[in-house]
């Protein structure tokens, strides 16, 4: 990952590069600083240029596509090499399509006039409204830099759809249900056990949270992404942002992989059915790529249903690859509740007749992204991130609840939940954007006057924050800030305490607990509670090569209290606690 795209060396450019700079380059500047329909903002920080930045797998897919003869000459070798930097570098904000996502729309009809020169310094020099300067910053070289500019001037490649056929081919069921145990086969404490992420091993270890040793290592999805499990807590589900949806029963003697599928060709997001008397029955997986959502057996993996989410965004305008973001199970409803990112949707699924599917689309903002329920599991408290808003959805009425504007780039994970002192139940979010953290009233019946309103902002430790964590049996509210510049706060994290707000956050040094003697990042990542909520996990998340750990930090007494270590810990990032994630407790 790299740590800052804003580095000042600036290498020589060709003198019309330096011309057009001068002449257009301000203008251009000033062009994409605006709020655009591509939803792009001033002032992106790092930290939000990093989070987006990360390869789409779809790199390495076979692609149509079809030469646009007004475009520059690429030879063929070039045109790969560019494909491959733009599935790398450049499609998580511009789209697989180049309609535009975070970043702006990229699509010939725009960049053929533009002509070369032109894109090449503003791939070069970057923008204020957040396009990194890829040649400054030594990223790319001039040649990289040409090479782009004209390939953004040829048709977009467009990969492959994924059928239902597709998806079946894929699957497989390791053991069969009928092999499976009747009952639980191991003396795991099952309920405080941990899937994590171990995001470039494409693997999930399983600890005992009791024990704090590995169980199993699991053998998941490319660049895996995240765990949630199913209402009866015996499953996890683990989707890999290559798509692989990876199905474990932990009443295993020893829990491992009992099933598989591939529901696309790049995906974030899994959930499964929660609303009483369909524990277990459906799950829920969405992608990037194809633009849709399948629905399965919850059990098996078979795929029964795909929905695409193409269509109008809520500003009406067509788009071709809304992503998946967000999933969450309704516990009003038989429903899911589905985050269509760039067209600001979100789709309520009813989940009890799937021949006659049918959905209610909310429409609230762009760009959704990550979110979870407040203390009643009624309301779905989702980011649209680029709008910095919080959506709130009713999921008794199915209808929009309210739009709550908060700071830069909200990007809460599943948020906190807790009982202010002052205004009673709020729900918590921290953000990418800027040091803020808005605490939005959640009860519209016994403080009416508070509800969905940003009652308290508190000062963190600063932007380039992914996540924050409480527990109902705690009074610490713990927010990470892991995509931060300074690795003094990536590394450590800030700690509020609940029952007096108005103290400044104490300061944990988590990496320094780790006593990793390895150099790099070491990002600190996401606190997740034991199920007694006395325990706060964090990763400390080195490279590849590199050591990382997992500290176990005493709740009350804000300490270090077990570092996790291991060689097969590689690159650990989420973890998910069985019982807090079966029922959204956080
Ligand atoms: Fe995530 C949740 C998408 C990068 C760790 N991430 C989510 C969700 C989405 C998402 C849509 C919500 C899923 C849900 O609730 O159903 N994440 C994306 C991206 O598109 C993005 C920005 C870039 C990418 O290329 O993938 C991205 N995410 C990251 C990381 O780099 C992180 C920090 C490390 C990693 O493991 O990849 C990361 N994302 C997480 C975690 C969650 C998550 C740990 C779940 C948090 C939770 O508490 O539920």
């Amino acid at each position: 990952m790299k740590t800052n795209l804003r580095k000042s060396r600036l290498s020589p450019l060709t003198a019309v590069l330096t011309t057009a700079l001068l002449m257009g380059g301000a203008a251009m500047a000033q062009q994409t600083a605006a709020p655009s329909a591509g939803g792009h903002k001033a002032d992106v920080t790092p930290a939000e240029q990093n989070y987006q930045g990360a390869p789409s797998p779809l790199a390495n897919e076979p692609m149509h596509q079809a030469a646009n003869p007004k475009a520059p000459p690429m030879s063929q070798a070039e045109f790969d090499r560019a494909r491959q930097i733009y599935f790398e570098r450049c499609a998580g904000c511009h789209g697989v399509l180049r309609k535009g996502a975070t970043g702006k729309p990229l699509t010939p009809d725009l960049t053929i006039p533009k002509g070369t020169d032109y894109l090449k310094v503003f791939i070069g020099y970057g923008s204020p409204a957040g396009m990194p300067n890829w040649l400054t910053s030594g990223d790319f070289d001039e040649k990289t830099v040409d090479l782009m500019a004209r390939y953004i001037q040829h048709d977009p490649p467009t990969p492959p759809e994924f059928s239902l056929e597709d998806m079946e081919k894929s699957r497989k069921e390791y053991v069969p249900l009928a092999q499976r145990p009747t009952k639980k086969m191991n003396n795991y404490n099952i309920n405080n056990i941990f899937s994590v992420t171990l995001r470039d091993a494409g693997e999930v270890a399983l600890i005992d949270g009791d024990t704090k040793k590995i169980i199993n290592i699991v053998k998941t999805g490319y660049a895996v992404h995240i765990s949630r499990t199913s209402a009866s807590g015996r499953y996890l589900y683990v989707i890999g942002r290559d798509a692989r949806l990876n199905l474990i029963d932990l009443w295993m003697e020893k829990p491992d992989n009992v099933a598989e599928i591939k529901v696309g060709l790049e995906a974030r997001s899994v959930e499964t059915s929660k609303f009483k008397g369909w524990e277990d029955k459906i799950a829920i997986a969405g992608t990037y790529w194809p633009p849709q959502f399948v629905l399965m057996d919850g059990d098996t993996l078979k795929p029964r249903k795909i929905v695409a989410t193409r269509g109008m965004t809520v500003d009406n305008e067509y788009h071709p690859e809304p992503r998946v973001a967000a999933i969450v199970a309704s516990h009003q409803k038989p429903e899911f509740l589905v985050n269509a990112k760039e067209t600001g949707k979100i789709w309520m699924v009813d989940y009890t007749d799937l021949q006659n599917l049918k959905t209610t689309q909310i429409d609230s903002a762009k760009f959704l992204h990550d979110g979870g329920f407040d203390s009643t599991r009624r309301y779905f408290m989702t980011a649209a991130n680029a709008s910095d808003k919080i959506a709130v959805v009713d999921t008794k009425t199915s209808k929009l609840a309210a739009l709550v504007p908060v700071g830069k780039t909200p990007h809460p994970g599943r948020g906190a939940n807790f009982t202010h002192p002052k205004f009673g139940p709020v729900w918590a979010s921290s953000g990418l954007g800027d040091e803020s953290i808005a605490l939005i009233g959640t009860d519209p019946v016994k403080h009416k006057a508070n509800a969905w309103k940003v009652v308290q902002s508190l000062k963190g430790q600063g932007g380039g924050s992914l996540f924050i964590k409480t527990h109902p049996k705690s009074s610490n509210l713990w927010v990470d800030t892991t995509l931060n510049p300074d690795p003094k706060l990536s590394q450590s994290v800030a700690v509020f305490d609940i029952k007096d707000l108005s103290k400044p956050p104490q300061i944990v040094d988590i990496a320094g607990c780790a006593g990793i003697k390895d150099d790099g990042p070491k990002r600190v990542v996401q606190p997740e509670y034991n199920v007694k909520g006395d325990e706060v996990w964090f990763s400390v998340w080195n490279t590849k090569d590199k050591e990382s750990a997992l500290v176990v930090v005493d709740d009350k007494t804000r300490t270090c209290k077990t570092v996790i270590k291991d060689p097969k810990l590689v690159t650990p990032t989420g973890k998910f606690n069985v019982y807090n994630t079966q029922h959204d407790v956080y």
